[in-house]
C-alpha cells in the first residue's frame, strides 16, 4: 500500500450508507466540513425525499445544517475513499439476538467497490466481535485484505436524539481500529467534524464500550423503575426518596416511568447477553418491560373501574422526540386494548396522534383515566379552563405535569411510584 500522506488528502469522497437518525446527520456534517458526501440508502422513497429536500428528522439545528450540506442520496454505493456504514441492527424478535442481515448487506454493497487504500467505518451498534467476524470477512471477499489493503475501524454513535448534532460534534468519540494506521486515519476522518475528545482503542473494545453504555443506562433505569415499585409497597414516595438520595455525592439514581423505549436501550444490552449469557442484563430489562403493565394495573385499581377507558397523552419513546421505536406508550395501548379496554392516543409530535384543542377536550371528556406516558413540554403548557374533571383519574408516570393545576380541574392524580397517594 502507498505511504499514508500520499493517500490522506483534506477532501475525501465518501459514501454514507444508511440515511437514518444518525447516518444522515453525519452525511451533512461531513458535507459542511467540506467532503464530497453521497448518501446512501436502500428505502427509494427516503432516497428521494433527501434529494427533494425532505427529512424527518425534526431538531433544529439539524434542519439548518440540512438545509445548508444536504448530500446528494442513492440507492447504491459509488466507489469512494471512505464508506461509512450506519444501518440499524434490530433485535431479532425470534432469535432475541442481533439481527445484522442490515450490515451484512451493506457491506456486501461496499465490498463491491472496495479499492486498495479505502477506509471503511461501521457506526452501527453490533455484539462484540461482530467486525472480525462478519464485517471484515465480508469485505475480504473482494481479495483485498484488512490492514494490508484496506484500512477499517469501528466508530460507535453516542449521540443523544433531542441532541443530535450537538452531541455528534462535541461528544467524546471511540475509534476501534482494525490496526494502528487504520485508527490513524478514522480519527483523521472524525477530527474533520468532531470537536470532543477522539480515544483509539482495539475494534472488540469499541464495540463492547458503546454496548456497555447502553446497558449500564438499561439497568439503572430499570433500577429506579424497580425502586418506584418497591416505594408504592412501602408507602413513600419514589421521587422524594430519589431527590435525597441524589444529595449522596456519589449517587445518581435515573428516573422511574412507564418503561424503556427507543431503538438502544430496551435492546443493545441484549447484545451483550447473546454471547455472554448474563442473567443480570434480561431482569433489568424484564423489569422496564413490566412497567406499561403495572401502569394499567394502577390506572385500574385507582379508578376503581374494571374496564377503565383510558387517554394516553404521548406515543413517542420519550420527551420532545418524534420517534415511537419500542415506545412504552404504544406498549401500553396494546395491552388495554387486549383487555378491551377503550383506548385513546395524542401525541403533538406525531402526525398519526396530532391533535386540536377541540380534540383534546373531547377525548379528555369520555375517558376514565389520563395517562401522561411521555414527557412532552407541551403536555405540561396545557391549557385545562374548560376541562372538567369530575374526579377523573390521571396517572403520571413520569411525575412530570403540573398536579395542583391537574386537581384543581377536578382531577385525582396518582404518580407512579409514590406509594402515598390511592394505593392501588
Ligand atoms: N428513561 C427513563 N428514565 C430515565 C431516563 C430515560 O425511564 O431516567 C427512558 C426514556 O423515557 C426512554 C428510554 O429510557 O423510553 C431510553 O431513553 P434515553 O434518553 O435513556 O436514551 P436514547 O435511546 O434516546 O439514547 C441512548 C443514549 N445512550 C446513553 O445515554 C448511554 C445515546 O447517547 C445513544 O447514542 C443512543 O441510546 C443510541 O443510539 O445508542
Amino acid at each position: 500500500m502507498q505511504p499514508a500522506e500520499t493517500i490522506l488528502k483534506v477532501t475525501m469522497d465518501i459514501s454514507v450508507i444508511g440515511l437514518g437518525y444518525i447516518g444522515l446527520p453525519t452525511a451533512c456534517l461531513l458535507a459542511r466540513a467540506g467532503h464530497r458526501v453521497m448518501g446512501v440508502d436502500v428505502n427509494e422513497r427516503l432516497v428521494d425525499g433527501i434529494n427533494n429536500g425532505a427529512t424527518s428528522i425534526d431538531e433544529q439545528d439539524f434542519l439548518e445544517l440540512f438545509r445548508q450540506h444536504r448530500p446528494a442520496a442513492a440507492t447504491k454505493p459509488a466507489e469512494s475513499d471512505v464508506f461509512i456504514i450506519c444501518v440499524p441492527t434490530p433485535l431479532d424478535g425470534t432469535s432475541k439476538a442481533c439481527d445484522m442481515s442490515a450490515v451484512r448487506s451493506a457491506a456486501y454493497s461496499v465490498k463491491g467497490k472496495l479499492r486498495t487504500g479505502n477506509l471503511v467505518i461501521l457506526e452501527s451498534t453490533v455484539p462484540a466481535g461482530a467486525s472480525k467476524a462478519t464485517v471484515i470477512p465480508i469485505l475480504e471477499e473482494s481479495g483485498l485484505k484488512a490492514g494490508r489493503d484496506f484500512h477499517y475501524a469501528y466508530c460507535p454513535e453516542r449521540a443523544f436524539p433531542e441532541s443530535l448534532l450537538n452531541e455528534m460534534v462535541n461528544n467524546c468519540r471511540i475509534i476501534g481500529g482494525f490496526d494502528e494506521e487504520s485508527g490513524r486515519r478514522a480519527e483523521t476522518l472524525y477530527r474533520s467534524f468532531v470537536k470532543g475528545e477522539i480515544i483509539r482503542t482495539g475494534m472488540t473494545e469499541a464495540e463492547t464500550v458503546k454496548l456497555m453504555e447502553n446497558t449500564y443506562r438499561a439497568v439503572n433505569i430499570a433500577l429506579a423503575d424497580e425502586f418506584a415499585l418497591i416505594s408504592e409497597k412501602l408507602g413513600i414516595d419514589v421521587w422524594e426518596a430519589i431527590r435525597i438520595a441524589n444529595k449522596h455525592p456519589r449517587v445518581g439514581i435515573l428516573k422511574p416511568g412507564p418503561g424503556i423505549g427507543g431503538h438502544c436501550i430496551p435492546i443493545d444490552p441484549l447484545f451483550l447477553v447473546e454471547s455472554t449469557e448474563s442473567q443480570f442484563i434480561p431482569l433489568a430489562i424484564e423489569i422496564s418491560e413490566s412497567m406499561p403493565g403495572h401502569v394499567l394495573e394502577q390506572a385500574r385499581l385507582v379508578s376503581g373501574k374494571d374496564a377503565p377507558s383510558i387517554l394516553i397523552l404521548g406515543a413517542a419513546y420519550k420527551g420532545n422526540v418524534n420517534d415511537i421505536r419500542e415506545s412504552p406508550s404504544l406498549k401500553m395501548a396494546a395491552i388495554a386494548q387486549q383487555k378491551g379496554w377503550r383506548v385513546g392516543i395524542l401525541d403533538p409530535h406525531i402526525q398519526k396522534y396530532a391533535y386540536s384543542m377541540e380534540e383534546f377536550l373531547n377525548a379528555v371528556k369520555g375517558c376514565d383515566c389520563v395517562i401522561l406516558a411521555t414527557d412532552h413540554s407541551e403536555f405540561r403548557e396545557i391549557d385545562l379552563g374548560g376541562v372538567q374533571g369530575n374526579g377523573k383519574l390521571l396517572v403520571d408516570t413520569r411525575n412530570f405535569l403540573d398536579h395542583k393545576k391537574w386537581e384543581a380541574a377536578g382531577f385525582r392524580v396518582k404518580v407512579i411510584g409514590n406509594g402515598r397517594q390511592g394505593r392501588g
